[in-house]
């Protein structure tokens, strides 16, 4: 027999799941752009890309290892630094400033974000947008550890949440650190069929998940915790997510691009052209 409880549990997951489908019909008009960019737009991709997308599309991500050399990697990792440096960085802890620290300028002062955009990567987001896309902005941030009594507060993204974010945006998160491990900073995701199943059986925000939504949030998160140069597209809007937390004295670095579709390809093909500055990013904001 259900206790009140749980029926109240179940309202609100219910109440949650239309909040949910409602920001979702919000962006009917970003549907709609979309669907027109595709219908004109001329994509010539292969059938391993729109395989993957369609991969990508069912489960709102799609782990890949796009095999970048051992020294751009290095070195990738080697630049993380400039996230503690404040000539190149910012504090945008919720609660504690420097539990989280941003590059300002990513592409500025890490130029070889540029080789991370590989043709393979470039030719899925093409066939998953059936369209051309851009760069809408590149971030590099790292995360420290908050102590046990302080993680049912939000600092990062330290709690299960869903983005806000237009509907036709997709990120591309770039592993950087070593020790991105499930039990410690790894970031996870529940897949888009198991956030829905959440947002329907108790999930109602990131303080506050009843029920089975928290058995699905326990059993279900996929985790980031392959070695630096592994990627993963994840569409935040659909998949639930959060990052974990590193260890005592450790850090956990990420590069991420944050795409959007576009009417034509960019010009001599530099998707790096025009990258504005990410505008969430700036002295005083919070991550
Ligand atoms: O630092 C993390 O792992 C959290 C990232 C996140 O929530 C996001 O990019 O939407």
């Amino acid at each position: 027999m259900l206790t009140q409880r749980a029926v109240r549990a179940g309202k609100m997951g219910i109440r949650a799941a239309a909040g949910h489908e409602s920001g979702l019909r919000t962006s009917r008009r970003t549907a709609r752009n979309l669907r027109s960019l595709r219908s004109d737009a001329a994509i010539d991709v292969g059938d391993s890309a729109r395989h993957r997308a369609a991969q990508l599309q069912k489960y709102g991500f799609l782990p890949l290892v796009p095999g970048y050399s051992a020294e751009l990697v290095e070195s990738l990792q080697a630049s993380m630094a400039l996230a503690d440096d404040p000539a190149t960085s910012i504090g945008m802890g919720g609660l504690i400033k420097d539990s989280v620290r941003y590059v300002v300028d990513p592409l500025a002062v890490i130029p070889r974000v540029k080789e991370l955009l590989t043709p393979e990567l470039a030719e899925i987001l093409r066939a998953w947008y059936g369209a051309e896309f851009r760069i809408a902005s590149i971030r590099a941030w790292r995360i420290a550890h908050i102590p046990e009594a302080e993680r049912g507060q939000h600092h990062y993204g330290n709690l299960w949440h869903v983005d806000g974010h237009e509907l036709d945006a997709m990120k591309l998160f770039i592993q950087v650190s070593p020790n991105a491990t499930r039990e410690g900073s790894a970031f996870r995701l529940l897949p888009a069929p198991d956030t829905h199943r959440a947002f329907c059986l108790g999930f109602v925000d990131p303080t506050h998940a009843v029920g089975p939504a928290r058995r699905i949030l326990e059993t279900k998160p996929v985790y980031f915790d392959g070695p630096p140069g592994d990627v993963a597209f994840v569409d935040t809007n659909r998949c639930l997510h959060r990052a974990g937390i590193p260890a005592e004295g450790q850090t956990r670095g990420m590069i991420q691009f944050f795409f959007k579709p576009s009417a034509s390809a960019p010009v001599d093909g530099d998707y790096f052209a025009n990258v504005p500055l990410d505008k969430n990013v700036y002295e005083g904001a919070i991550a």
